[in-house]
């Protein structure tokens, strides 16, 4: 197993701003597929590299319901958007935080895939959202700081709470760790 810890918020390197991605290799690969573990793991839907304490603009997604569309990105770009959609949303670095976010409705978008070869891709529904959730962590950004300081600053005690009480529960596990299911 190869699950790598998820930073959560307030954590301040979530709010690292990542850079270009220089070289599509065997190591970057490596990191896609601990990304893609971590991801299914958890499980979410995405996952941008910032969340895993690496500062380069790669993250991975899968929004298909049987989990069998993997997609990654590399130095990704939207280069169109249309239109606007309000979903509820959530984040592995905000767990059991969810609150509705304005974006784009579709947007297209370029990016390297895991051979390094330049794609496009018109994404819309979920994929859309999920997308530009995944390339605001890349800018340091949550989908936390759309809403107002006050609801902010509710999630952070929210969360703090949480964190105590799994200690109590269940002292061994760290943060971005869960109690096994069974
Ligand atoms: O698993 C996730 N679900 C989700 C739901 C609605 C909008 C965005 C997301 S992304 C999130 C995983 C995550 O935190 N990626 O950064
Ligand atoms: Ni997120």
């Amino acid at each position: 197993m190869n699950k790598l810890t998820i930073l959560e918020f307030p954590d301040p390197r979530l709010r690292t701003r990542a850079t270009p991605v220089e070289a599509v290799d065997d190591d970057l690969r490596a990191l896609i597929d601990a990304m893609f573990e971590t991801m299914y793991a958890a499980p979410g839907i995405g996952l941008a590299a910032t969340q895993v304490d690496v500062h380069k603009r790669l993250l991975v997604t899968d929004v298909s319901a049987d989990k069998t569309e993997p997609l990654c990105f590399i130095n990704p770009e939207i280069i169109d958007r249309e239109g606007s959609i309000i979903t509820e949303e959530g984040c592995l670095s905000v767990p059991e935080i969810y609150a509705k976010v304005e974006r784009a409705e579709r947007v297209r978008v370029r990016a390297l895939n895991r051979d390094g070869m330049e794609f496009e891709i018109d994404a819309d529904g979920l994929l859309a959202v999920c997308v530009q959730h995944e390339m605001d962590h890349l800018e340091g950004k949550l989908f936390v700081d759309y809403l107002s300081e006050l609801k902010r600053q509710r999630i952070r005690k929210q969360l703090e709470k949480n964190r105590k009480h799994r200690e109590t529960v269940e002292p061994s596990l760290g943060a971005g760790d869960h109690a096994p299911v069974i």
